[in-house]
C-alpha cells in the first residue's frame, strides 16, 4: 500500500523529518559528545528520536478538534468544550497549506479562559480521510483525522443503490489507513417504497443489490444492511463503533446522520430526499466529530458531490481487488493492468464468470478515474 506521506506533500512539511533523515540524525548524535549538550537538549532530541510529541506546558491541555468554521475551532478535553483559535505561528503555516487542521486532530492547547485557548501543535495524525477537491484532482481535502474505522453508507430505492461507488469509497479507507464497513441503510424501502418509484424500478433495484451482494461474496469487506425506520441491526452498529473513531461517509441523502441520530441519541440535522431528483439535499455542511459515552467517537460527514481520485495506479487499486490477484499470476505479462493486453487471466475470467462483471467494471473505472455515470 502506499505510503500516506507519498500523497500529503503538507504533511511532510508540516512534519519534516522523513525516516531517512531521522536515521542520519540519529547516526550523527551517536558519534557526537553527549555531554556536551544540556540535558533538555537531550530530552528533545530523545523524543523527536522516538517520534514522541512534545510535553504539555504547564498551563496546556490536550484536546480533539471537534468542528471548524471559519469563525472558530471547537476542541474537546476532558469532557469540556473550548473554543479555540491558531497560535500566530500556526496561522502563518495555515495560509500556505489550506488543510493544516482537521476535524479528529489532537492538538495541544493553551487554555486562555474557561472555555478558550489557543492551538499551539497538532500531533502527527495515525490516518486520515481525504479527497480530491474537485474532478481536476489538482486539489486534496483533508475531511478528518485519527479515524478507526469508515462506514461507507449506501441506501437502497431513494436514493438509489450505487454499486459503482462504493470500491472508491473502500480505496480511500484503505489509503487513509482505515478500515472501510459498508453499511446499507433504508432496507425497509424494498418491502415499503416511496410512491414515486415504479415496480419496474423496484424490481430493477433489487436486481442491482442482490449482484452487487453476489459478487462481493468473495472479498473481506464487513456489509450490514440496516435501517434506521426499523431499527434492523442498529446495535451491531452500536456495538462495532465502541471505543473506536468511526467516520461516516457516503452521498447525501443515504442517512448517515439518522444513523448517527438512532444509535447515540442525537439530535443531528436531517433533511428530505427530493422527489423528482431522488436525491439528498445536503442537509449536514461540515464534518463534525461527536465524543461517545464510552471513549469513543464518531464523525458525521457532508455528503460529498464529487469524489474524484489523488492516483490511479493500477497497482495501488489493484490491493483492494484481492480476488483479482489470485487470478493474475496466470497473466501473460507480469505487469499486465487487466484492460487491453493478450492472454489476461483477469478478462477471461470475466469472460467466463469466475470473475464478476461489475468488480470488473468497478475496476475499470477506478483505473480510469473518470467518476461513474451513476454519480449525479
Ligand atoms: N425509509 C427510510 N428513510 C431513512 C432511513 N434513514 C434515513 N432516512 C431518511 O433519509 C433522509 C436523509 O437522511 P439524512 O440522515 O439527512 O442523510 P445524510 O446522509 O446525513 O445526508 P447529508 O447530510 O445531506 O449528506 C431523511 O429524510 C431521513 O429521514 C431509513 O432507514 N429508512
Ligand atoms: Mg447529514
Ligand atoms: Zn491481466
Amino acid at each position: 500500500m502506499a505510503n500516506i506521506d507519498d500523497y500529503l506533500d503538507y504533511e511532510e512539511q508540516f512534519h519534516p523529518k522523513g525516516k531517512r533523515e531521522s536515521r542520519k540524525e540519529r547516526r550523527e548524535t551517536r558519534v557526537r559528545d553527549r555531554s556536551k549538550y544540556k540535558k533538555s537538549d537531550r530530552d528533545q532530541k530523545k523524543r523527536h528520536l522516538k517520534n514522541e510529541e512534545p510535553p504539555l506546558g504547564a498551563n496546556d491541555l490536550r484536546g480533539r478538534i471537534l468542528t471548524i468554521t471559519p469563525d472558530t475551532i471547537t476542541v474537546s478535553s476532558g469532557h469540556k468544550t473550548y473554543l479555540c483559535s491558531l497560535k500566530g505561528s500556526l496561522k502563518k503555516e495555515k495560509t500556505k497549506h489550506k488543510n493544516l487542521i482537521t476535524v479528529g486532530d489532537w492538538v495541544h492547547f493553551e487554555k486562555k479562559s474557561e472555555g478558550s485557548g489557543t492551538i499551539a501543535h497538532v500531533e502527527k495524525r495515525t490516518s486520515f480521510l481525504i479527497r480530491a477537491e474537485n474532478l481536476s484532482r489538482r486539489k486534496q481535502q483533508l475531511i478528518a483525522s485519527n479515524i478507526d474505522q469508515v462506514f461507507v453508507v449506501m441506501s437502497v430505492v431513494s436514493p438509489k443503490f450505487k454499486p459503482l461507488l462504493v470500491d472508491r469509497y473502500i480505496l480511500s479507507a484503505k489509503k487513509g489507513k482505515m478500515q472501510p464497513i459498508v453499511l446499507i441503510n433504508k432496507m425497509d424501502l424494498f418491502n415499503a417504497p416511496p410512491e414515486a418509484i415504479s415496480k419496474e424500478e423496484l424490481l430493477a433495484e433489487k436486481i442491482s443489490f442482490e449482484e452487487f451482494l453476489e459478487a462481493y461474496k468473495p472479498l473481506d469487506i464487513p456489509l450490514i444492511p440496516l435501517s434506521v425506520s426499523t431499527g434492523e441491526n442498529l446495535d451491531p452498529l452500536k456495538k462495532l463503533m465502541e471505543n473506536k473513531t468511526s467516520v461516516f461517509s457516503g452521498q447525501s441523502g443515504v442517512g448517515k446522520s439518522s444513523l448517527i441520530n438512532a444509535v447515540l441519541g442525537s439530535e443531528l440535522p436531517t433533511g428530505p430526499i427530493a422527489l423528482k431528483t431522488n436525491k439528498g439535499s445536503h442537509t449536514t455542511t461540515i464534518a463534525e466529530l461527536i465524543p461517545l459515552k464510552n471513549d469513543g467517537f464518531c464523525i458525521d460527514t457532508p455528503g460529498i458531490k464529487s469524489f474524484g481520485l489523488w492516483e490511479n495506479d493500477p497497482s495501488s487499486i489493484l490491493e483492494i481487488f484481492p480476488d483479482f490477484t489470485a487470478l493474475a499470476s496466470d497473466c501473460k505479462f507480469p505487469n499486465c493492468t487487466h484492460t487491453h493486453e493478450p492472454d489476461c487471466a483477469i478478462i477471461k475470467a470475466v469472460k467466463e464468470n469466475t470473475i464478476h462483471p461489475l468488480r470488473y467494471a468497478s475496476y475499470t473505472t477506478l483505473l480510469e478515474d473518470t467518476p461513474p455515470k451513476e454519480w449525479e
